[in-house]
């Protein structure tokens, strides 16, 4: 499978600023464009949106608000990254995309699938990752990850329960969609989570 559009999901503290980076290091030795983004963001619109749903003085921001800053965000990052950089012939490797919708907004804070679906077909229906990367993870070994960072953003102050379910949407869509999906053990060394990227790469990305 010559793959072009890998997305890099998981839950906080995962471990996938750090492995993206690996990944457009290996894609650009062997001669591949590669554009490196993240969503929520990627755009200066859509950086804005970030900054917005990110910011922990919003604090009465509602689900439905939620779900629909992030596709707006997302149509916003299609329109004017990702597509035209795929249309390019250029590897598009992005921190997050819409699973990210699925186990947060679905699994986390409970919307109904339908809503996810509706959006999900009317911002992007026919482009779909050909290759996503679950680094996955105990909750508790990813919060203390992200404890030593310091201040905690709008997401991050959730309780544990909330990222518990977040992990079991992942899993559960990993689980779903066996062929797009590769399941990392991210509670390793970075090396070691890489060593697993590495494998998964050589065998699913032509030279
Ligand atoms: N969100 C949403 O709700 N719905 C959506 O549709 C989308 C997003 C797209 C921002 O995303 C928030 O938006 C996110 C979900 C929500 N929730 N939060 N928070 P984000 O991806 O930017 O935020 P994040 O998950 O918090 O990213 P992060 O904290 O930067 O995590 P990361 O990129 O996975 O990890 P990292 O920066 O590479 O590493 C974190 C720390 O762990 C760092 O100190 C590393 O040095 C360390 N680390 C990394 N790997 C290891 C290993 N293997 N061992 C030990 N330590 C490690």
């Amino acid at each position: 499978m010559k793959a072009r559009f890998i997305t890099v999901e998981g839950g906080e503290g995962a471990g996938k600023s750090t492995q993206i980076r690996r990944i457009g290091a290996w894609l650009t030795e062997r001669g591949h464009a590669v554009v490196h983004t993240r969503e929520p963001g990627g755009t200066q619109l859509a950086e804005q949106l970030r900054s917005t749903l990110l910011d922990t003085k919003n604090t009465a921001v509602s689900e439905l608000t939620e779900l629909l800053l992030m596709f707006a965000a997302r149509a916003q990052h299609l329109d004017e990254l990702i597509r035209p950089a795929l249309s390019r012939g250029e590897w598009v490797v992005c921190d997050r995309f819409t699973d990210a919708t699925w186990a947060y907004q679905g699994g986390g804070r409970g919307l109904p699938g339908e809503q996810i679906a509706a959006l999900e077909k009317l911002v992007h229906g026919d482009l779909q990752p050909d290759l996503t990367l679950l680094l996955d993870l105990p909750v508790r070994v990813g919060l203390e990850r992200v404890a030593l960072r310091g201040e905690a953003d709008r997401f991050e102050r959730e309780p544990e329960a909330f990222f518990e379910r977040v992990r079991q949407a992942y899993l559960e869509r990993a689980k779903a969609q066996p062929d797009r999906f590769e399941v990392i053990d991210a509670s390793l060394t970075p090396d070691a989570v890489w060593s697993q990227i590495a494998d998964v790469l050589r065998q699913r990305v032509t030279p």
